[in-house]
């Protein structure tokens, strides 16, 4: 029977670790980057080294292929994996885990000589963490990426997609190529820590995850008038950082109050131009995002956010702009997905919950083209996107030892 070697488990997991390792702990590993182009490189060696096919796709896409090294529809596989990038000061988990647990599932499964009727490939996707546009590599795949919107995607500091895939050796141009033919996917299976508290308060080592929460990010920018800090009367002022400071304060309000306690809201980045002491800000610009399980409440909550704005520019004599970023769509992972992993769990003796996804993920891209659903562990003290970022070991463990089963039942 296939099963989970763990030293080897744990051992590509510190290995993985160490590209765009940080001195205090943690990781920094931007798609496309230096260190997480030197871990892809180190990913397709361990994957040949485990005696699969490796590839990577016109998108960035790295997949190691039991028995197969290309997608069809004449041989659907059952898919799994995650994503190698990672946000800034990340942990070591996040994405990390379901592409290592993935990789040691086929590889255990390939050991065994168990040759499942249907092929099985692990993938890494391309910036799922939306560096440069949210969940890139399973966009292309999946063939919801916007080319037309490619030349424009850009990081928070400004720097192009088309600049950074091409200083990684990719074409941004043929990312669209990426498309897997229709019928490709039987299934895919996302190992994933939970990155919130909730199954381990509640004492639940596997988690079912039954949704993925719809993301909504938008660019919103207020143009003021730049002037003297000093010699500016202060009601003469046309302050764009007041009115963006405002706009995030009472955003949250609006979401909080009127999105229902699953809706939430963030403004992680602010920039003010000209952004010196001495000058009133003539412009300020936010990247707000809003997450929400129901897809019209997130619709109603984006439309009630863009007239807030509206409305504090024209309060404050300033303007208004609000560009969508991205949005993607709450999706529902599927029953038979569900119920595999339920009964893998449930053969191991673990005890399993099922739950929405508060983050977003691959996966529910992945649920546009195949049946797709996603298997999570407990976080220590539910903390993700931050260095100290933890499961325990024994938690990865059982997490890739549910994978491995559910991949043989899915691949039966
Ligand atoms: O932001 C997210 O939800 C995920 O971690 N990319
Ligand atoms: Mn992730
Ligand atoms: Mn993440």
């Amino acid at each position: 029977m296939a099963s989970v070697v763990p030293d080897r488990l744990h051992g590509r997991l510190a290995a993985l670790a160490r590209f765009g390792a940080l001195p205090g702990g943690g990781v920094t590993r931007p798609c496309w980057s230096p260190p997480h182009e030197a871990a892809r490189a180190w990913l397709l060696d361990e994957i040949a080294g485990a005696g699969l096919r490796a590839w990577v796709d016109p998108a960035g896409n790295v997949f190691g292929g039991l028995g197969i090294d290309t997608f069809s529809g004449e041989r659907p596989v059952v898919l799994t994996g995650s994503h190698i990038d990672t946000v800034p000061e990340g942990g070591m988990l996040d994405g990390a885990l379901g592409v290592i647990a993935g990789l040691e599932c086929v590889q255990a499964i390939h050991e065994a000589k168990a040759a499942p009727r249907r092929p099985l490939i692990v993938a890494a996707w391309s910036d799922e963490e939306g560096r440069y546009g949210s969940l890139f590599g399973s966009r292309a795949f999946c063939g919801n990426l916007d080319a037309t919107r490619i030349p424009d995607m850009a990081a928070a500091d400004g720097e192009r997609l088309v600049d950074a895939m091409a200083r990684a050796g990719f074409d941004a141009g043929r990312a669209p190529l990426a498309r897997a033919p229709a019928g490709a996917v039987a299934a895919y299976v996302e190992l994933h820590i939970e990155q919130g508290a909730r199954l381990e308060e509640a004492g639940i080592p596997i988690g079912v995850v039954d949704s993925i929460v719809g993301v909504r990010r938008a660019r919103v920018v207020f143009h003021g008038q730049a002037d003297h800090a000093g010699t500016t009367p202060m009601a003469r002022r046309r302050d764009a950082f007041l009115a963006a400071a405002e706009y995030a304060l009472r955003a949250r309000d609006l979401v909080v109050e009127r999105g229902g306690e699953r809706a939430v809201t963030n403004v992680g980045v602010a920039h003010v131009h000209p952004g010196v002491s001495n000058i009133v800000p003539g412009r300020a610009e936010l990247v707000h995002e809003m997450r929400c399980p129901e897809a019209d409440t997130l619709e109603a909550l984006d439309g009630a956010c863009e007239g807030l704005a509206r409305e504090i520019a024209a309060k404050r004599g300033v303007r208004a702009e609000v560009r969508r970023l991205s949005a993607t769509a709450p999706v529902a992972c599927a029953e038979r997905i569900q119920r595999a992993v339920e009964e893998a769990a449930r053969a191991l003796g673990l005890p399993s919950r099922r739950l929405y996804s508060a983050a977003g993920h691959d996966a529910q891209n992945l649920a546009l083209v195949a049946d797709a659903g996603m298997i999570f562990i407990p976080s220590q003290g539910g903390r993700s996107h931050r260095v100290d970022e933890a499961s325990d070991a024994a938690a990865i463990e059982r997490g890739a030892t549910v994978l491995l089963r559910t991949l043989l039942a899915l691949a039966a």
